[in-house]
């Protein structure tokens, strides 16, 4: 049997269906639940309870200062010695000295002369010096033997490795002697108040390595080639103090050789014999400012020994 509603009862159905619909919608309040962050974050990371979300620590500045020859690790704040520096460099705040006879390279050529040696200069306590002359600091120097008297290639690298002290620009001076042979004055071939052939035994090759840029008009590639450094020390302990290179200008010139350097960087220098005879007591890199604050004056035959106070001398406990 087929029983037929009336519409209106068919509505009356509708709006009672929607209706309740309608209310368990209503009635439906969603739990007010705050999430649980249980995150474990990574060590150096905090939890922000907020975002649930990992934050990275803030980094505490380090600012310890290390020693020469040590460097910083930023990530531990710990000082770090620095492996393969050549032993027996002295460290000033502002300078660095050392005697070339420290280099773990091979002499070679180079001949360690020693007081009472063959070789050694001078010869004996009348040879030609003054009393106010001071002898080869710890009685021991190098001189090169190769090449001739004028110069030649490259010859008998010696390598020195050093830490920078203080981030300025340095100067480079050797304590050089031209152990040339004495002549009267006004004979033939005897120039340079008394002392003959001036001009020879008197300059090296260098190269420095590392993170600087030059000081001066020289471009700094130069320096980072092998150049010739000169200088005067005629029968007496003088300076070798200047490099024979290119300005920016592509000229060739004679110039101071400055480095601006890094505090903490790391320098591989080498010398190597260029004028048979030049003879090299010590080497020194120090802030050029200290020409002014000490009134120094280094050009020809000035002893930087006897220029710089005893200070600046290299360690003698080799
Ligand atoms: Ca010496």
């Amino acid at each position: 049997m087929r029983i037929k509603l009336h519409p209106f009862v068919y509505l009356i159905m509708f709006i009672v269906l929607f209706s309740c619909a309608s209310n368990s919608e209503d009635e439906f309040v969603p739990p007010s639940k705050v999430e649980e962050c249980d995150k474990v974050c990574d060590a150096g990371f905090t939890l922000n309870e907020e975002t649930c979300e990992c934050e990275e620590n803030p980094v505490e500045e380090c600012d310890k200062v290390c020693d020469a020859g040590f460097t910083l690790d930023k990530e531990t704040c710990e000082c770090e010695e620095i492996p393969d520096l050549t032993e027996g460099i002295k460290y000033g705040d502002n300078y660095i000295v050392f005697q070339p006879e420290i280099t773990k390279s091979n002499l070679d050529t180079w001949k360690l002369r020693t007081i009472g040696g063959d070789g050694y200069y001078p010869e004996n306590v009348n040879a030609n010096i003054k009393d106010t002359d001071l002898p080869a600091i710890e009685n021991s120097y190098l001189e090169f033997t190769g090449n001739n008297l004028n110069g030649g290639t490259p010859t008998s690298p010696l390598k020195y490795t050093f830490v920078c002290p203080k981030t300025t620009k340095y100067r480079l001076v050797m304590r050089m002697l031209q152990p040339l042979e004495s002549c009267t004055i006004g004979s033939s071939h005897c120039a340079d108040n008394g002392y003959v052939k001036g001009d020879k035994r008197n300059d090296c090759w260098v190269k420095l390595e590392g993170d600087f840029t030059s000081g001066n008009h020289i471009v700094t590639e130069d320096l980072k080639k092998t150049k010739k450094f000169w200088g005067r020390g005629v029968r007496k302990w003088g300076s070798c103090h200047m490099i024979e290179a290119h300005n920016k200008e592509g000229k060739g010139v004679n110039a101071k050789a400055l480095y601006n350097l890094k505090e903490g960087e790391v320098y591989a220098f080498t010398i190597a014999g260029r004028a048979q005879g030049c003879s090299l007591d010590y080497v020194m890199f120090y802030e050029e400012t200290l020409e002014t604050s000490l009134n120094l004056t280094i050009e020809n035959h000035t002893d930087i020994a006897l220029e710089f106070p005893e200070v600046y001398r290299p360690n003698t406990n080799k």
